[in-house]
């Protein structure tokens, strides 16, 4: 069984939105055209509460996209984005989301962040995903969405290390790319027996 995960494509990731990534909303339309390609297509919300820690707001004197520590080890500190229930959070107004059998949130804990659709970012914090994907019998998985080297590396990695067939459909999704990001994400995702297309 071969399922379509579509991370975060919402409006703060698409341009005018709080964490724009740029491009974001032209891959909308084809990612709509291949859910009919897949036994199931699965959609990730970043789903933050206001004032979550991950927010550079929060942090006295911090600025957004500047690294911290946090408990649970390094963290960007992000403009304000994906608050739940806000226009920003919702998905783009063009996705085919009444295609989706099944909408995971994450990133819902005050104190943590989610980039991954498995686990939060302690990595070992489990979303339920991954029990979701097996007792529906898929293992094998295409990624696309936004943003590549954050929401959809950390997903794709742990779904590969999880023992998924993982591809990630890299003109279907967009990059934010601070310092480096994107070709470390490429570099890891390929370590981690990610394919690359
Ligand atoms: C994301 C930064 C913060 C993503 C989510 O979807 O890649 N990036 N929250
Ligand atoms: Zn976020």
């Amino acid at each position: 069984m071969h399922a379509l995960l579509v991370i975060d494509v919402q409006n703060d990731f698409c341009p005018g939105g709080a964490l724009a990534v740029a491009g974001g909303d032209e891959i909308v339309q084809p990612i709509n055209a291949l859910m009919a390609e897949f036994d199931a297509v699965i959609l990730t919300q970043d789903w933050h509460p206001a004032g979550h820690s991950s927010f550079a707001s929060q942090h006295d004197g911090a600025e957004p996209f500047s690294l911290t520590q946090m408990p649970y080890g390094p963290q960007v500190l992000w403009p304000d984005h994906c608050v739940q229930a806000s226009p920003g959070a919702q998905f783009h107004m063009a996705l085919e989301v009444d295609r989706a059998d099944l909408i995971l949130r994450k990133g819902f804990r005050a104190a943590i962040d989610s980039y991954s659709a498995f686990f939060e970012n302690d990595h070992e914090t489990p979303t339920g995903l991954e029990g979701y994907l097996r007792t529906r019998g898929i293992d094998t998985l295409m990624l696309v969405g936004l943003a590549t080297d954050f929401c959809v590396n950390f997903s794709a990695v742990d779904a590969a290390k999880l023992g998924f067939d993982v591809t990630v459909r890299q003109e279907l999704c967009r990059a934010i790319d601070l310092d480096g990001s994107l070709k470390a994400a490429q570099d890891g995702m390929r370590a981690a027996g990610v394919k690359l297309v």
